[in-house]
């Protein structure tokens, strides 16, 4: 049988001509047009990139290949006696288009594990950083130092012919999902845990393991693992950290580099890091109130409070989906399954009822609905993960799979450096003027 490598070879090999026909064809087609309000906010709306792995649909959300949240809890293979889809099964759908039998996935666990394998000087180098260091932080310096293991760049330094990137694209990329759990549990029983650190264990898959060498060997924990590990992995390609790895990555920096890049993006508190935020507000909240389980008046008051000292409301709001985020609906029947009378749930619950009347009725907020942020803290809290500041390196080490099976789409359908136009507001005056030309070649 072929391997996954030989599969994605011939699969994107297909769509690289497809691509070449079609532009051939159509190249010159428009696609819409670009307003100045756009150039200086945000590009919000322009269509700008082609991402592969995933499509958001601003009012159904996030579909992977075609497929729905629960649609793939449904079509997904899972771990023995586990009703959570697999990590591995995503990332096969993501990378070659198809879904996964249960062989395919069990392929993917070995072929991670055999490649899992963390040097000692990327734990020397984590060490190095003082244990009050973001956990972020530790994250991308890891990564980082995990660079030395680049094939890509010693492939490259060596000469590379360009029809061989993908290929060395494709193994780093494997590699570093293969080590993303180790390095970040090492991190967490670093700064969190004294230092008693767990060894892998080789019988478990991917997540299941991750959970383990986190220290939480519940079996629901590790369900909840292999649910967050899949819903968190991608979300088309024009967030930071998607796109951040993308750019990076069109300059030929190998993955390591790529996803390193993405990761400064996703410590971002407008992206990966409102996950700790969202928690940090509730806790506080509780704290104010002095109460374990605050009412929808008390939370309405907080809101608007928190509002009116010029701060944003955590985990709502989205700069392109219109409605509640498949994702948190995901993450609220989790809980409703598994810990439905837990008060820290159910303030989340509460909140949920509470904030998107009072942003819609400021009149500016596009999307008043809660995100995927909103939900992740207060499961995990649930099972004694309590250190929110972690939070946002569980969402990067998911994130790793979408944005570097993505990665591996670039190189094998040979897209170039990324460099957009950009103007001065001279140059826009001048435009408005007549005089002047504000678009590029
Ligand atoms: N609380 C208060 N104000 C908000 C919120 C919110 N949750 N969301 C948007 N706004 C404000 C926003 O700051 C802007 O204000 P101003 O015009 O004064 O600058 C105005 O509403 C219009 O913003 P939008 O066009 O609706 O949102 P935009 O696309 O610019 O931003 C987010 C999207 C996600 C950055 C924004 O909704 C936000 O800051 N949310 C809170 C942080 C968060 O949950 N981020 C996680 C996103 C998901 N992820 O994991 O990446
Ligand atoms: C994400 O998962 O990347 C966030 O929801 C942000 C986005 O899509 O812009």
């Amino acid at each position: 049988m072929a391997t996954i490598k030989e599969r994605f070879k011939s699969t994107s090999d297909v769509v690289a001509a497809e691509i070449k026909e079609l532009l051939k064809e159509h190249g010159s087609k428009k696609i819409g047009e670009v307003t100045l309000s756009q150039i200086y906010q945000g590009m919000r709306g322009i269509t700008g990139l082609v991402t592969e792995t995933s499509l958001l649909d601003a009012q159904e959300g996030i579909r992977f290949r075609g497929y729905s949240i629960p649609e793939l809890q449904q079509k997904l293979p899972k771990a023995n006696g586990g009703t959570e889809p697999l990590p591995e099964g995503l990332f096969h759908l993501m990378l070659l288009g198809e879904l996964p039998s249960d062989d395919d996935v069990h392929d993917i666990t070995a072929n991670w594990q055999r490649r899992s394998h963390v040097p000692n000087h990327v734990f020397a180098a984590i060490e190095a950083l003082p244990l009050d260091s973001h956990p972020m932080t530790q994250f991308v310096v890891a990564i980082m130092a995990l660079q030395t293991e680049s094939k890509f760049a010693e492939r490259y330094a060596k000469g590379m012919a360009k029809k061989d990137y993908w290929e060395a694209v494709f193994d780093d990329s494997m590699d570093l999902i293969a080590r993303l759990p180790r390095v970040a549990a090492y991190i967490y029983r670093r700064k969190y845990k004294n230092e008693d650190h767990i060894h892998p264990d080789g019988l478990l898959d991917w997540a299941g393991n991750f959970a383990h060498m986190l220290g939480y060997e519940d079996e629901t924990f590790r369900e909840l693992m292999r649910l967050y590990m899949t819903i968190h992995a991608d979300h088309e390609g024009g967030n930071v950290s998607a796109h951040t790895t993308h750019l990076v990555g069109s300059a030929l920096s190998d993955p390591y580099l790529s996803l390193a890049a993405g990761m400064n993006g996703l410590a971002g508190p407008l992206h990966g890091l409102a996950n700790q935020e969202v928690i940090k507000w509730i806790l506080e909240m509780r704290e104010e109130l002095g109460v374990e389980l605050p009412g929808n008046v008390q939370i309405e008051a907080y809101v608007k409070k928190t509002l009116n000292e010029g701060k944003v409301v955590p985990g709502y709001g989205h700069a392109v989906l219109r409605k509640t985020d498949p994702r948190f609906a995901a993450q609220m029947e989790f809980g409703k399954k598994h810990m439905p009378d837990d008060p820290l749930v159910q303030t989340v619950w509460n909140i949920y009822e509470t904030v998107p009347p009072i942003l819609q009725s400021l009149g500016k907020i596009k999307n008043p609905w809660p995100n995927v942020d909103a939900h992740s803290g207060a499961l995990l809290v649930h099972y004694g993960l309590v250190e929110y500041e972690f939070y946002t390196v569980l969402f990067g080490v998911s994130r790793a799979l979408g944005v570097l099976a993505s990665l591996c789409w670039d190189r094998a359908l040979g897209f170039p450096l990324e460099r957009p136009k950009s103007v001065t507001t001279e140059l826009v005056k001048d435009w408005l003027k007549g005089e002047g030309e504000i678009w590029g070649d």
